[in-house]
């Protein structure tokens, strides 16, 4: 029989690629979206599934919608990616990012719990509750320190969906999911910022990119890897908490350089803290400088997981390359910038 799926947070990235895939195993899809929506469906109809999704209004932030779309849906699956996903953007509005990314998710199970507690749930947690993280690589048993309001947001969503999950046995996993980017990303996360402003650089559409912490480090993967694990995390007999990561980190400055190659241009380094810049070395242009205002009040310096759990237990391994995955994004934007048509 087939399977209904409610995706929430349909017009973001994960959301898009989640969808294709669950197009593919056959899955009646439901995307649910805010009706005043900042982002259009175009990643959806980028991947060419725009017209194979039905759609439902939701915001996470009124409990009476969430109730009446899983009432009216009656999905087998929900997947929660719906969030004020940026986190910077969780400095500025700490109180809003709270009530979407931890409470929203109480209404989600509240509704599960209401309607059919068979529903499967997966809550979209991340490796930024880890934050100040005491051990590296991460794992399911690494202690939580989060370092900014999203991070905490997520944790207590983490958190009750463990409850729902021991207190009335709701088939309910947290997917810790590290980084992960694509040609369909949102320009304010570092990786598609860098290479969607490289490729206006290349073309003269652009003179600088202003970047803040580039020593940062990250675990970088593909997000069409990860949804993969997200659906085999419901398939799975029993919920659990699984690390979904590469294993491997780089900092902002590794990607920036491997986007410039791929991009043609020529990047050395000079200068140091505030003062350093990227120039390309065949014009002798500065193309990168450093700006304050992209530093966090608390950063997170360098995040790295063990995926081992994930791939044994579920069978989930990703199939992109760190090298891979910036070349596809910084190819992608390449071309964007060239014909200058962004939707996304
Ligand atoms: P994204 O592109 O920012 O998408 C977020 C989605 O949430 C958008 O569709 C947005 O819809 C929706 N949304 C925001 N506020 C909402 C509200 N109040 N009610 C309903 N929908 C709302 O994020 P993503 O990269 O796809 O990530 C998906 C999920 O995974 C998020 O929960 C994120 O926090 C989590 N996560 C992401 C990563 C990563 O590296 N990508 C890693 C770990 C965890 P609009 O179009 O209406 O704005
Ligand atoms: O790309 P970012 O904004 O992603 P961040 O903060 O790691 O969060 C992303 O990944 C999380 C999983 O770990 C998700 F849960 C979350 O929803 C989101 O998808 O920043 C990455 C790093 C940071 O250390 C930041 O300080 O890059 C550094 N950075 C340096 N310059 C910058 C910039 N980040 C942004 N956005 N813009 C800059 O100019």
């Amino acid at each position: 029989m087939q399977k209904t799926a409610l995706v929430t947070g349909v017009t973001g990235q994960d959301g898009a690629y989640l969808s294709r895939y669950l197009l593919q195993r056959g899955y009646r899809v439901v995307g649910a979206h805010r009706a005043t929506s900042i982002h259009s469906r175009s990643r959806l109809a980028c991947l060419g599934i725009e017209e194979h999704i039905e759609y439902v209004d939701m915001d996470l932030v009124e409990l009476a919608s969430v109730l009446r779309v899983v009432e009216a849906v009656r999905p087998d699956e929900i997947y929660n990616l719906a969030a004020q996903s940026f986190v910077g953007r969780s400095f500025e509005q700490p109180v809003y990012t709270a009530d979407v990314d931890a409470l929203g998710v109480t209404r989600l199970l509240e509704a599960i719990r209401t309607v059919n507690s068979g529903i499967r749930f997966y809550q979209a947690s991340t490796s930024e509750m880890f934050g100040c993280a005491l051990h590296a690589p991460q794992t399911e048993e690494t202690p939580f320190f989060p370092r900014n309001p999203y991070g905490v947001a997520k944790l207590y969503a983490h958190w009750i969906t463990a409850n729902y999950r021991d207190a009335y046995g709701i088939h309910a996993s947290s997917g810790i999911l590290y980084n992960h980017e694509s040609p369909l990303r949102g320009r304010e996360f570092v990786t598609r910022k860098i290479t969607s402003q490289l490729a206006l650089i290349k073309y003269g559409r652009q003179k600088e990119l202003a970047l803040g912490n580039i020593d940062a480090k990250r675990d970088w993967g593909f997000a069409g890897d990860y949804v993969e694990g997200m659906w085999r995390m419901l398939q799975s007999d029993k919920s659990a908490s699984y690390v979904l990561a590469t294993g491997q980190a780089h900092t902002v400055r590794e990607f920036a350089q491997i986007s410039a190659a791929e991009l043609g241009l020529d990047l050395v380094w000079e200068g140091k803290g505030i003062h350093e810049r990227g120039i390309d070395r065949k014009s002798g242009k500065t193309i990168i400088t450093i700006d304050p205002e992209f530093y966090r009040p608390t950063e997170v310096e360098t995040l790295v997981g063990s995926p081992c759990k994930a791939e044994q237990t579920l069978g989930w391994k990703r199939h992109v390359s760190f090298e891979e995955l910036v070349g596809m994004m910084a190819h992608a934007d390449d071309q964007l910038a060239r014909d200058g048509t962004y939707s996304f």
